[in-house]
Parts: structure tokens; C-alpha cells; sequence
């Protein structure tokens, strides 16, 4: 089977990933896995640069056909905000909790109806050697005045889904793979995979 390198040091984003990718004729295989580390300067300005970047740059390093994800919150009420910074929100060391505390500090004054936020998912493959191919998806909600729920990672307690009448981190991992950014992004990714494995498959 042929291998595809999850190029993600984010554990919470790594799972998604495993569970979305699982039913693919690819041998998945993690960055412990591959011995590599996946810190890149992440020095584009836009989700589509630093996808490709990550996916590129690692490739190279592992020699694998590469999966990258970058990913963001933007935030109406703040043109926009954090987006493509959205991991480094609360400086460099920060935790999930950090940047939660200091985005709903800067939407203190925003009333309930001006929350609008969408998360944004960028996901790029890349062969050694190759360009990458980029895939997005997104997800609209509202931020919460508090956070609610325990599961998923990063902005899921305070992002609100109004048709489910819940957070992202009150539901399963299924359910957040079948409506967020990165389940879209991912669908469309699986596209390309699957006639990338028929390639190999028919080559000599
Ligand atoms: P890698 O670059 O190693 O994949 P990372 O956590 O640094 O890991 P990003 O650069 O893509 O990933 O940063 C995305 C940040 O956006 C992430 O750390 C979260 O704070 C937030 N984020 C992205 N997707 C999210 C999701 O599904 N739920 C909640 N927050 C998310």
C-alpha cells in the first residue's frame, strides 16, 4: 500500500485526519512515525501559502507523498481576525485557553448578533519534488460569550453552530468530521488521492 505522511504536529488535528483519511488505500503514517519534525516557518500570508510550504517543505524531508493542513479562525467584528495567525493568536507558548480568553476579551463589547466567525481550512498534498495541490472548506458560527464543551481542540468551545444548537467541542469527533472545514477540505482531497493511487497502481 502506498504511504501518505499526515504532516501535522498538532495531535487534535492529526486524529480528525486519521479518522476522515482511514478508509483510503493509503498506509498512513505519522510524523513519529517518519522521524521528522513538522515545525515550519510558517512565513506565508495566507492559509493556501503556508499549506503548500508545510506540505512541500515536509515531503522533501520524508520523502513521502505529503498531506498538510493550515487552518484559521476569521472573525467578522474583526475584519477578519485572526485567520492565518489564528496558532499564534496569543504569542508563540500560548495554550488553546490563552487564545480563547483573549479573543472573547476582544469581542467583550460585541453583542450576540454581530459574532460571526468562520473557520477556514486549507489542505495541500504534495509529492517530493512536486507542487502541492491545495483543497479548502469552510465552516460558519458565531462566537460564544463563554466556552462550553470538552472535546475537539483549539477555538471548538466558543465557535456556536446555530442549526445544531451546540459548540464544536460538544460534539463527537463523527459528527465535527462531518460538518467542519476540514471534513470538506478533506472530501475534496480524497478526490485527488484516490486517482493518485490508481496511478501507481498501473505504472510498470
Ligand atoms: P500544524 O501547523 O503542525 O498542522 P497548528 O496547530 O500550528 O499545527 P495551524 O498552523 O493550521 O496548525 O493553526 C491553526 C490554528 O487554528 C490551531 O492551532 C487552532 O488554534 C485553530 N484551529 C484550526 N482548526 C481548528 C478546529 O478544527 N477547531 C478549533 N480550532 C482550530
Amino acid at each position: 500500500m502506498p504511504k501518505l505522511l499526515l504532516a501535522t504536529g498538532n495531535k487534535a488535528k492529526l486524529r480528525e485526519l486519521e479518522s476522515l483519511l482511514r478508509e483510503l488505500p493509503y498506509q498512513l503514517i505519522t510524523p513519529d512515525e517518519a522521524g521528522i519534525i513538522t515545525e515550519v516557518d510558517e512565513v506565508g500570508h495566507s492559509l493556501e501559502a503556508n499549506a503548500a510550504l508545510k506540505a512541500t517543505t515536509l515531503a522533501a524531508k520524508s520523502q513521502l507523498l505529503t498531506l498538510a493542513d493550515d487552518s484559521g479562525l476569521e472573525v467578522e467584528a474583526l475584519g477578519g481576525k485572526p485567520g492565518v495567525l489564528s496558532a499564534r493568536y496569543a504569542g508563540a507558548n500560548a495554550t488553546d485557553s490563552d487564545r480563547i480568553d483573549r479573543l472573547l476579551t476582544q469581542l467583550k463589547d460585541i453583542p450576540w448578533g454581530k459574532r460571526q466567525a468562520r473557520f477556514r481550512c486549507v489542505i495541500a498534498i504534495a509529492s517530493p519534488g512536486k507542487q502541492a495541490e491545495l483543497f479548502s472548506g469552510d465552516c460558519d458560527g458565531l462566537i460564544t460569550l463563554e466556552p462550553r464543551g470538552e472535546t475537539g481542540f483549539g477555538y471548538d468551545p466558543i465557535f456556536y453552530l446555530p442549526r445544531l444548537e451546540k459548540t464544536m467541542a460538544q460534539l463527537s469527533l463523527e459528527i465535527k468530521n462531518q460538518i467542519s472545514h476540514r471534513g470538506q477540505a478533506t472530501r475534496k482531497a480524497i478526490t485527488l488521492l484516490k486517482s493518485l493511487v490508481k496511478k501507481v497502481q498501473q505504472s510498470p
